[in-house]
């Protein structure tokens, strides 16, 4: 077996990616990735058993953070940026204090070039776990680590970091190499990493609301003007604001992609008049939407896919975490500034966006927002004009079985609200489902970390009700999942209590079957059936 991968959704079979990723990631790039998780684990064991006080290795808990993210499904398919990163690593993990004896070989191992790198990533990969079960939990705790790294990454962009969270990165990490641990240590640590994502996604809130504003209801502009233009696709704000910044007066427009397009949602970036809407559906439909797009694509985050053709691939270009082999990578200089003249100049050469589609979307509903129509929304529900919510947060993706959450969308009743975040929302966002006495049948809260509001609404909603469990609510919990972002989301919200989550279009390949049995029992986790059964099922339950 060349390569193994199992963290997404896509997965081959359900079961693992062997040759190559079903997400284009080839088998060098995957082992690649995988000596960088190696290095990670090494790094957080010096960091662990030398208890290193980790407040003060701020630039230690950055490269961590950044080396996780760029690990996630579609993020980084740029070998040489992994293999600088690997060499990063372990010139990081070499400079921490090392306790005395009774390292692991993560925190010791050496390696020079590309070729021992791929020998030794051959021996730490994901099944050098024997047991399956064990091997399953350390998995699923690495991948909602993955998700936490990535949220705190957007928070540190904005100047809002919170060391209790590297620390934890350290301890989960280190976990993931300790034999002595049981099953049972291990889903107490699964639990405690949801913890952490809903501190890290409370976090990531504060960060994007404190300087951007709170979302409000607005509506986004889908078709395009006659300016040459560029495509903005990802989840970092801090990069949208300075790409807007450097645009100014430019003569040259600015679109959101795939998960960027809340950022309209903030009052903070209304004031940019070149900033005119949302190109196109999730991240998956690139291979089609680009095309027509014409001018440059900035990815700030995944989810890149593979581009089909030269012509293409020469406009992409990536920043942060994100990367792709021979696509321009813009880094940020001493001040974190970062110089997007290149790609301002190439779209001022490229013709304007064709138009695909026209209309509007609507969006905004994060916590704040709902909350300012609590009063609303719960006379809407002590009525029976609203019956249940729909929880649909999480991802999008390419199968063929996600048309599931586009009927089960069409199909649920009129007194029904869905309640989203994440990409996952263009499987029913155009779909005009209308409203109840004004309040929309599609309350979009913003991206996939996001979710955190959905959290925070029905916490509230617990409390106006005076509920002494929040699985009492009459609020049912349909998530698609795809990359480890919503991992780390589904954790958040078994730490939080939730029950009864359904889980699609498959369950992850990573939960062997005795970790999906004690899922299905202490968690009431599910997968999916069919559109009506399931409809029937939520609500009669
Ligand atoms: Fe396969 Fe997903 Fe891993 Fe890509 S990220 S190699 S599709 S499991
Ligand atoms: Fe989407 Fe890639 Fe997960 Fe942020 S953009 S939700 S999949």
């Amino acid at each position: 077996m060349s390569m193994f991968c199992y963290q997404c959704q896509e997965t081959a079979g359900g079961k693992g990616c062997t040759v190559r990723g079903v997400c284009g990631k080839n088998e060098e790039v995957a082992k690649l990735q995988d000596l960088l998780i190696y290095t990670l684990k090494g790094v957080s064991e010096r960091v662990i058993q030398g208890k290193l006080d980790v407040g003060a290795m701020p630039g230690t808990n950055r490269e961590v953070i950044n080396s996780l993210f760029m690990t996630i499904t579609n993020a980084n398919f740029d070998d040489g940026s992994i293999e600088v990163q690997i060499k990063r690593m372990l010139s990081i993990r070499d400079g921490l204090t090392t306790p005395a004896e009774g390292l692991h070989d993560a925190a010791t191992f050496t390696v020079n070039d590309r070729a021992s790198m791929l020998e030794k990533a051959a021996d730490v990969g994901v099944l050098s776990t024997e047991n399956e079960d064990v091997r399953s939990l350390r998995e699923m705790i690495i991948y909602g680590v993955k998700g936490m790294a990535a949220y705190a990454e957007h928070a540190a962009n904005l100047g809002k970091k919170d060391d209790s969270i590297s620390a934890f990165i350290y301890e989960a990490l280190a976990a993931t190499l300790d034999d002595t641990l049981t099953a049972d240590d291990l889903v107490a640590l699964t639990l405690k990493t949801g913890e952490y994502g809903v501190k890290t996604m409370a976090l990531l809130d504060e960060a994007n609301t404190s300087k951007y504003g709170s979302p409000e209801i607005t509506e986004v502009n889908i078709g395009v003007r006659k300016n040459p233009a560029i495509l903005i696709s990802g989840h970092d704000l801090a990069d949208l604001e300075q790409l807007l910044e450097q645009t100014k007066g430019t003569g040259v427009d600015v679109y959101t992609h795939g998960e960027m397009l809340p950022a309209h949602y903030y009052p903070f970036f209304k004031k940019y008049d070149n900033f005119v809407g949302n190109y196109g559906g999730s991240w998956w439909r690139q291979v089609d939407e680009f095309g027509p797009f014409h001018g440059p694509i900035l990815f700030t985050t995944n989810c890149i896919v593979p581009p089909r053709s030269e012509e293409i691939r020469a406009r992409i270009f990536t920043t942060g975490s994100s990367g792709y082999p021979d696509c321009r990578h813009i880094d940020p200089d001493k001040t974190g500034k970062k110089d997007f003249s290149e790609v301002i100049a190439l779209a001022k050469t490229l013709p304007a966006p064709e138009e695909i589609e026209t209309g509007s979307i609507v969006g905004g509903f994060a916590h704040n927002q709902v909350l300012a129509l609590a009063d609303k929304v719960v006379d809407a529900v002590k009525s029976g004009a609203i019956r249940k919510f729909f929880v649909m947060a999480g991802c999008d993706g390419r199968m063929k079985s996600r048309e599931y959450y586009t009927e089960f969308a069409k199909k649920l009743p009129a007194d029904t609200v869905i309640l989203t975040a994440g990409c996952a929302k263009y499987r029913y966002n155009k779909l005009g489902l209308g409203d109840i006495g004004g309040i929309p049948r599609v309350l979009d809260a913003g991206q996939c970390n996001d979710s955190y509001s959905l959290a925070v609404i029905a916490m509230k909603l617990q409390e106006v009700f005076g509920l002494d469990d929040i699985n009492k609510l009459p609020i049912a919990f349909n998530i698609a999942w795809y990359e480890q972002k919503a991992v780390i989301v589904l954790l958040a919200l078994l730490y939080l209590g939730v029950k009864n989550i359904h889980l699609g279009p498959t369950l992850p390949g990573f939960l062997s079957p005795n970790v999906a049995k004690v899922l299905v029992e202490k968690f009431g986790i599910a997968g999916i059936g069919t559109v009506e059964d399931d409809i029937n099922l939520f609500l009669n339950a």
